[in-house]
């Protein structure tokens, strides 16, 4: 299988490092020859857990892949780069003794710089109690400054003369905003030029057309592995806009962010956790306020990997992965965290929502009507056993394999494969 999509089908945190450090993995064992592993959108505001031998690693920017080696970890154009979180993240892997795969960043990335996180954050305040809860890491306002075509890209970092005019361009508007609009000080070009420039010895022998590599490697017949960030339901197109990221992380996204075209991807996986989560602002039908949902936080150790934020927790949202299914068309659903549940009685499930008194079995047209959904839910029995041993669908409980076995049919695409812990192992896989 050449080029593979994963992707998160809720609000994020699904486990797709995990799952991507599996497939990438799978090697050793026969599976899937990974040669390549590929961010294609969002930035460092990601958080991507994998656990190898009982040593858990995250990674931020850099794709899962940097775990693997013999893959080749690439940066694709659609990433947004801060070079000095890049190089933060790479020198902890390095004094951690991990032996880190090549990098390769594209040379069309457009660059964060520490002014974009100052905005980021100034941003937020400004907005109050209608803030996005956004991880402060620059990321809309690098986005924003791509779309107002003043961004500056990777390439741009290697001409000082170039990047002085491009950094001048995009503060142009930005010191009038901050001076204006949130009375702060302007920001010197002098000093965002000097951060930027600081890098480029090391990074030069990293960038690449990365679009001419990937085509190349797949005409070559090599596998390349798309690694998702964020998620569908923090799409900017198609989540709960405006409570969202500034990319596109839905399967579409990755053909744009990393130049490659839809006929090339032969799968795409969703990740899906066996219940719900989700960090920052915004709609969720399914939010539990009661013991549940603190039992669902703790036990599941709910904790974002990147600003340390408790995440908010609800049941399993079966219109949340059709929609998932629909909008990214996926071939399958990688089910993660079933073990989570292994102590509840009872296990809600949403089927559908009411609002205003009307079921709807899809996801609403509007996100005036889906701030008002109020989950109608279907009730599974517990299996009341420790599941992280199985290793068959066979291994787990009756009860166990009934809960996934009616997920899948409600879902929209079977289910390729189950976590059943954090390790790499802990997985039931075909
Ligand atoms: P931003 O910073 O502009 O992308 O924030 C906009 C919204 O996107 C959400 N978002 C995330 N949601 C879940 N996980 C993310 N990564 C980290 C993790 C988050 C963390 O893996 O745990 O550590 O807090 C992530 N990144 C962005 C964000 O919460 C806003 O709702
Ligand atoms: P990502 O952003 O989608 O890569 O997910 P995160 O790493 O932010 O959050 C997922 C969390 O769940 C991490 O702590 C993982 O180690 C953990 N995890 C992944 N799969 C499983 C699983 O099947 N069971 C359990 N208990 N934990 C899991
Ligand atoms: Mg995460």
């Amino acid at each position: 299988m050449p080029a593979i999509v994963i992707l998160g089908a809720q609000w994020g945190d699904e486990g797709k490092g995990k799952a991507t450090d599996l497939l990438a993995t799978q090697r050793e064992s026969g599976g899937a020859q990974i040669d390549y592993v590929v961010r294609t959108s969002g930035g460092h505001n990601a958080g991507h857990t994998i656990v190898v031998n009982g040593e858990k690693y995250a990674t931020h920017l850099l794709p899962s892949g940097i775990l693997t080696p013999g893959a080749t970890s690439v940066i694709a154009n659609g990433v947004v780069v801060s070079p000095e979180a890049l190089f933060r993240e790479l020198d902890g892997l390095l004094e951690r003794g991990v032996e880190v795969a090549d990098l390769v960043v594209s040379a069309n990335a457009h660059v964060i710089a520490s002014y974009h996180s100052v905005i980021d954050k100034v941003t937020e305040r400004f907005l109050g109690k209608n803030q996005i809860g956004t991880t402060g890491r620059g990321i809309g306002p690098a986005y924003a400054d791509k779309i107002n075509r003043v961004g500056v890209r990777v390439a741009d970092l290697f001409d000082e003369q170039l990047l002085t005019a491009k950094v001048e361009a995009a503060l142009d508007v930005r010191n009038h905003l901050l001076a204006k609009v949130y009375n702060r000080r302007a920001i010197a070009v002098d000093a965002v030029v000097e951060e930027l420039t600081s890098y480029v010895d090391r990074l030069r022998p990293m960038v690449a057309d990365t679009s001419l590599l990937l085509n190349t490697a797949l005409d070559e017949g090599r596998t390349v592995l798309f690694e998702g960030a964020q998620a569908t339901m923090l799409d900017v197109d198609h989540g709960t806009y405006p409570f969202v990221t500034s990319s596109n992380p839905v399967a579409g996204g990755v053909c744009v962010g990393a130049g490659v075209g839809p006929t090339r991807i032969d799968r795409v996986i969703g990740v899906i956790k066996a219940y719900t989560t989700r960090v920052g602002s915004g709609p969720f039908p399914t939010e539990l306020f009661d013991q549940d949902g603190a039992d669902l936080q703790r036990i599941g150790g709910e904790i974002g990997v990147s600003t340390g934020r408790t995440r908010r927790c609800g049941w399993y949202d079966a219109v949340i992965a059709r929609y998932a299914a629909r909008v990214n068309g996926l071939t399958e659903f990688f089910l993660t965290k079933l073990d989570v549940l292994d102590t509840w009685e009872r296990i809600p499930v949403c089927v559908a929502y009411d609002i205003d008194g009307v079921r709807h079995d899809e996801m609403p047209m509007t996100q005036t009507e889906f701030d008002r959904a109020t989950p109608i839910y279907e009730h599974f029995d517990g299996w009341g056993t420790d599941i992280s041993g199985c290793r068959t669908f066979a291994d787990l409980p009756k009860n166990a394999q009934a809960y996934v076995s009616a997920l899948e049919e409600i879902s929209g695409a079977p289910f390729w494969g189950i976590g059943v812990g954090p390790g790499r192992e802990q997985t039931i896989v075909p």
